[in-house]
């Protein structure tokens, strides 16, 4: 009786805040930006990604970043330091950011026109799965130091993401990670996710990672052009 009243709220709120995600996308759609959810479990490297994004990256795709954290700025003044604007949300007692956070800021803040905005959101591999924010793709990172199971043991973000990211692959021969197991676990769920390795230490598939992104930018053009084309015609 009481899981299923609670049930009710999970869903009334998940409601909600899918209408909420709705409004960013308008937002997004206006300042024709591609908008990137970063998640994954604490200290996994989403910060330490974008810094080598935007250190390698630099001239390829401009960027702007919001920051979500329970409390503190230390990750927004990481980014900072690149040269690349960043926007704090801090949660408070929430461990995810939720649609109606990014709707605060995005009312509030003046957003710069950029071609990807990067939401880095807050560390935890169960809660930010469920709350879309208006994003155009989502990515989870998966270092090598959780261990391979992860997929298996969190399999809702796995599950609503459209590439996964092997961080700290600089590591992989001190650890017990199997990349063949995890690709393995992660197909089982999700069989038409991309995934790629790489090391912001080292830079190795930086390259890859790039790409994507910039593929990303030119598929949400492709995709906006595609509905204004539908949206004049209807009319
Ligand atoms: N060896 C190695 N260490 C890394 C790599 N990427 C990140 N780290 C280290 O991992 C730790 C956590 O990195 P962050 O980038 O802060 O991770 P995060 O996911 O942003 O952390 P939260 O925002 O707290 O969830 C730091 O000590 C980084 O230096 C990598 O590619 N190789
Ligand atoms: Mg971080």
């Amino acid at each position: 009786m009481h899981e299923s009243a609670d049930e009710h709220t999970m869903e009334r709120i998940l409601n909600k805040n899918d209408e909420l995600a709705e409004h960013n996308r308008d937002h997004f759609r206006e300042a024709m930006t591609c908008t990137v959810n970063l998640m994954s479990a604490p200290g996994a490297g989403k910060t330490s990604l974008l810094e080598a994004t935007f250190r390698m990256a630099g001239r390829k795709f401009s960027s702007t970043v919001i920051e979500g954290d329970m409390v503190g700025e230390l990750d927004a003044d990481r980014i900072r330091k690149t040269g690349v604007s960043v926007h704090q949300i801090s949660t408070g007692r929430s461990c995810h950011l939720d649609a109606n956070m990014v709707a605060r800021l995005l009312h509030s803040e003046k957003m710069e026109k950029t071609d990807v905005l990067f939401i880095e959101n807050v560390g935890n591999l169960v809660c930010p799965a469920e709350f879309n924010l208006g994003e155009f793709k989502r990515v989870v990172l998966l270092s090598v130091t959780e261990g391979d199971d992860k997929p298996i043991k969190y399999p809702v973000i796995f599950r609503n993401c459209d590439l996964v990211v092997f961080t700290k692959c600089d590591l992989l021969e001190y650890v017990e990670f199997n990349l063949g197991e995890a690709e393995k676990n992660i197909q089982a769920i999700n069989p038409d996710v991309v995934t790629m390795q790489v090391s912001s230490k080292t830079g190795y598939g930086m390259d890859k990672w790039t790409s994507w992104i910039q593929s990303q930018i030119e598929a949400y053009r492709q995709e906006q052009k595609q509905t204004k084309h539908v949206h004049q015609h209807s009319h």
